[in-house]
């Protein structure tokens, strides 16, 4: 109620557990209950992530597995297999996208979500935290903990803060008093090195960082002074960003009478591509493919495709690949085309950026 009185964003920070680990304790029951960690057994091994059953040996991201061994004497090394991971993150992402399109990836596991308008007209956004948890469940296996908030940020910390499989709102209401007691090294933006000259100065919470001017912040910490002093007061403005690549750009005519002549084919195949480019130049899309879609009168739809080397984006460069399509389609005054399509397809639809701190698990030193 709050919230849509105020105007304010709703939005979902995802984020699953253990991720690496709980993947290899689904596919491997001997190991589960176990500390586990994943990383390459080798002298200059480090670990991507730790069960929580390792955890509370203190083995975590980027120890050494040599030292992870000597803090765990029994632990368990399992080899990455990031096939599977990038399926399971495959399989999450299908699962977001099912409420909105605004999804920001932030890695393989982990994004932030905008439902404030959303697919299903749910007006709760801990309602669609639930729901998406229950499904990555089903359908992965796997825990997920959500959090739920106003702004990024928010509803970042919210994720850690019940972790695992945990669930965790911070209402407008609350928020200044849950980032209050919030230790800085846990806002975001806030590495070791900042969070050390913070506790310097004397600033170890929420509610003490809040204390300081925007000036001596500014002065200090430089441009980030800015964030951390409305982080500290709840604001966070950052919108979230879809990375997820346009599959294709594509337009189609239906024709008022179904045509079969091989003249008023050609006509009607360079408008649309007039048409085409139009939409490509519009969007800065690029792509290699190009899809024919032929409807018949009876309904029935084919198509036919074509990959080049270079970047389809001009007339010059579409009409002869489309021409070619056509030359493969049959047609006559018994077969009648009623719709004529063309999309321009990237190959790599459906992949996004990872962040840059991914450590690679599988080099042999
Ligand atoms: P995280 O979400 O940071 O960690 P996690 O999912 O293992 O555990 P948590 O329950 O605390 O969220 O990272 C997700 C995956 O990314 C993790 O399973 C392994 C990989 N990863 C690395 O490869 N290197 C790293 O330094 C970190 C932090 C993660
Ligand atoms: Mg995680």
């Amino acid at each position: 109620m709050m919230s849509s009185e105020l105007n304010l964003r709703r939005i979902i920070h995802i984020d699953m557990d253990a991720f690496f680990a709980s993947v290899e304790q689904r596919d491997h029951p001997e190991w589960r209950g176990k500390p586990l960690a994943v990383g390459h057994d080798s002298s200059r091994g480090v670990v991507a992530t730790a069960s929580y059953e390792a955890r509370k040996y203190g083995v975590h991201s980027a120890m050494s597995i040599q030292t992870a061994k000597r803090q765990c004497p029994d632990l368990i090394i399992a080899p990455g297999r990031y096939e599977v991971y990038r399926e399971v993150s495959a399989t999450i992402h299908r699962i977001f996208h099912d409420y909105t399109d605004l999804v920001e990836p932030i890695s393989l596991d982990e994004a932030s979500l905008d439902v404030t308008q959303n697919k299903k007209d749910m007006d709760l956004a801990v309602d669609i935290a639930k729901e998406i948890k229950q499904r990555i469940h089903e359908e992965t296996g796997l825990t997920a903990s959500a959090g739920v908030s106003y702004n990024k940020f928010l509803a970042k910390i919210a994720s850690e803060y019940r972790k695992p499989d945990g669930l965790f709102v911070i209402h407008p209401d609350r928020a200044l008093d849950f980032i209050a007691t919030l230790p800085v090294e846990d806002f975001w933006g806030v590495g070791g090195k900042t969070a050390e000259r913070m506790h310097r100065l004397g600033i170890y919470n929420g509610a003490q960082l809040r204390s300081i001017s925007l000036g001596y912040l500014l002065h200090t910490f430089g441009k980030a002074g800015r964030t951390f002093y409305d982080f500290a007061r709840g604001i966070d403005d950052r919108p979230v960003v879809s990375e997820r690549i346009r599959k294709s750009v594509g337009c189609e005519h239906t024709f008022s009478q179904d045509i079969c002549l091989k003249s008023a084919v050609i006509i009607e195949l360079y408008h649309v591509t007039l048409e085409l480019v139009e939409r490509l130049q519009e969007s800065q899309f690029k792509g290699h493919t190009l899809t024919l879609k032929v409807k018949y009168g009876d309904f029935t739809t084919i198509s036919r495709s074509i990959t080049q080397a270079k970047v389809l984006r001009t007339k010059d460069d579409i009409l002869p690949l489309a021409k070619k399509l056509m030359s493969r389609v049959d047609y006559d005054a018994n077969h009648p085309i009623r719709l004529i399509g063309l999309a321009v397809v990237n190959p790599h639809a459906g992949e996004y950026r990872e962040k840059e701190r991914w450590i690679e698990l599988d080099i042999d030193f």
